[in-house]
């Protein structure tokens, strides 16, 4: 009996700061129009046989800056996710964002054609329909995937630009482990190269350890099959690897006895820091999604200050803000449970002053990295500290966002 009180007066303390932030909400509620309930919605075949989402929600995906898409060619190129309008962890499988290299083209696969075929340095090559894959046991893992080419810039305007190559989804497939353990792996292969169905193909080399770990062959996407922008009806996944390993439309895995020079070897990567897998794994990495660039805070009072954080190496074990431009940080809260290579949303309270000021986040993983800042990136890649640091590898600083005392926001790099 004791502790109801209490319990009862901790919530009327919180509901007085809530109540503040609604006053006059009751009085301008207005009675709905009966036709609101009426107008005939989801009635038609097509929202019976699958839905849409209401016409008042307009996020949609953009393409990256400076990436044409469709480009010159009328290709699909670099798109990304609107993560400023995005609600929990997971992507909606229809703004995921999507990257393809200059000249590929999102084919039009039959699956009942698609064939995936294992060989090289195996005792038994095999080929596998998409029927015969459906009949293994099957994983369904949440993972992120990111493009190298995330990178903030001090010319963004918002996350979108500044972080938009990055998405989150449940993935359902065969890990690769049990495949190769079908075919039989020889001793001496210890690199696989993977290959993509277009024209210009996708193809990654991929160390035999990771591939025997956690590597999966996905057919599944949020509960579907995979869209295909993002690789239908197959795809492989390396958890936590650069995007352009997540090679997409996947129809073969040659086992092979070293690392090999492949079209996604980008001219100026040294493939000795490929074979070492140094420049593949993303860091920890974290990003405030709201406020951010281009929104604006309506004006002093209460706010839960929101984003995402990821790591490549493992699972995120703490997220912090600070809301002083990096002197002091607080713990934010994860929403939800946090997996190993997958995004989780954050956030925190936030009573705004009405004063301008500088937000951001740092991830640390379970692995005990933390999210580096612009200054201490500078000095590892032994760069001058200015405002556009250009990394050679997989770029994870902690972003700035600025709030400018009537509440717009602004990329704090700039
Ligand atoms: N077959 C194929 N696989 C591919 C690509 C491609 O163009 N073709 N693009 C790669 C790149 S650069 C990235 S970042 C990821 C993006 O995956 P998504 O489009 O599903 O987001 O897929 C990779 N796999
Ligand atoms: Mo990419």
């Amino acid at each position: 009996m004791k502790s109801k009180p209490t319990n009862r007066r901790g919530f009327l303390k919180g509901g007085a700061a809530l109540a503040g932030l609604a006053a006059g909400a009751v009085q301008s509620v207005k009675a709905q129009p009966p036709d609101t309930f009426l107008r005939p919605r989801g009635t038609s075949k097509e929202q019976i046989a699958y839905g849409e989402r209401s016409k008042y929600v307009t996020s949609k995906r953009e393409p990256a800056p400076g990436r044409a898409s469709p480009d010159a060619f009328g290709l699909a190129f670099h798109i990304g996710t609107p993560l400023q309008d995005q609600i929990g962890s997971v992507t909606p499988s229809a703004l995921h964002y999507v990257a393809t290299h200059r000249g590929a083209f999102v084919p039009e696969i039959d699956p009942k054609e698609h064939r995936f075929m294992i060989h090289g340095m195996v005792d038994r090559p095999l080929v596998f329909t998409m029927d015969e894959l459906m009949r293994f046991p099957s994983v369904s893992r949440f993972h992120f995937i990111e493009c190298a080419g995330n990178r903030a810039r001090t010319t963004h305007k918002t996350v979108q630009q500044t972080h938009g190559l990055t998405s989150n989804s449940e993935w359902t497939g065969v890990l690769l482990s049990t495949l190769l353990k079908e075919c039989g792996v020889q001793s001496a292969g210890t690199w696989i190269v993977a290959e993509g169905a277009e024209e210009v193909k996708g193809n990654s080399s991929i160390p035999m350890t990771k591939a025997l770990d956690d590597c999966m062959i996905a057919y599944g996407q949020n509960g579907e099959p995979l869209r295909p922008q993002q690789g239908f009806p197959l795809r492989l996944l390396a958890p936590g690897y650069e995007g352009i390993f997540q090679v997409k439309h996947l129809r073969r895995v040659k086992v092979v006895d070293r690392y090999y020079w492949t079209y996604n070897d980008y001219g100026h990567r040294r493939s000795e820091a490929r074979e070492a897998a140094l420049a593949t794994v993303w860091g920890p990495k974290s990003v405030i999604t709201f406020p951010s660039g281009g929104q604006k805070v309506a004006g002093p009072g209460i706010y839960e200050i929101r984003g995402l954080a990821w790591s490549g190496q493992g699972a995120v074990k703490t997220v912090e803000i600070s809301m002083d431009g990096g002197k002091s940080w607080k713990a934010a809260q994860l929403k939800g449970p946090t997996y190993k290579m997958a995004h989780v949303a954050f956030g925190l309270q936030w009573n705004w002053d009405g004063k301008e000021c500088e937000l951001q986040s740092r991830c640390t993983d379970d692995q005990g990295s933390i999210q580096p800042s612009l200054p201490q990136v500078a000095k590892y890649w032994n760069l001058p500290a200015g405002k556009e640091i250009r990394v050679k590898g997989l770029d994870n600083p902690i972003h700035p966002w600025k709030i400018a005392s009537d509440g717009s926001v602004t990329n704090g790099m700039a």
